[in-house]
């Protein structure tokens, strides 16, 4: 058993669409267990700072922009495989493209307004989840 946490972001878009229920719904019906949550709003700094991989990207100060919004409700989840399942049942980053019954799929809008972020492997997911959470926030 490879019991791994992931950090799950649930996006502006997701959130003003009333769809964080029925989102933190499906990653329980899909065995996650919610570790951490809280809803807050980010500043600028701070979402430049999460998405700094991407400040070479030309949608980089549009994501910052989209990202700062409005509320968002992020988390720690955790299950066997976490980073590899959120990442199949988030499906593709332009919920166009993404598998028929992911999330992106029935709650994203366009490929920036995507109702979710999941992090991408299990070392960011370390630097993800530290960056919202503190030890003492982190419920088993
Ligand atoms: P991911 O969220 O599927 O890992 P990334 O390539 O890491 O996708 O991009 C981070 C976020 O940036 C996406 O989830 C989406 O909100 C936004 N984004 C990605 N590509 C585009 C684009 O071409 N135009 C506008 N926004 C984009
Ligand atoms: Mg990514």
């Amino acid at each position: 058993m490879n019991i791994q946490q992931t950090l799950s972001i649930i996006k502006p878009d997701a959130m003003k669409l009333k769809y964080s229920g029925k989102i933190i719904d499906f990653l329980e019906e899909k065995g996650f267990s919610i570790i951490a949550q809280k809803k807050i709003v980010l500043t600028k700094n701070q979402a430049e700072a999460f998405y700094i991989v991407h400040k070479d990207r030309p949608f980089f100060n549009e994501l910052v922009e989209f990202m700062i919004s409005g509320p968002i409700v992020v988390q720690i989840i955790e299950a066997k495989n976490a980073v590899s399942l959120y990442r199949e049942i988030m499906g593709s980053t332009d919920p166009d493209k993404a598998e028929e019954g992911t999330i992106r799929k029935l709650y994203g809008s366009n490929i920036q307004c995507n109702a979710v972020h999941g992090s991408d492997s299990v070392e960011n997911a370390t630097t993800e989840t530290s960056f919202f959470f503190n030890k003492l926030e982190m419920i088993k």
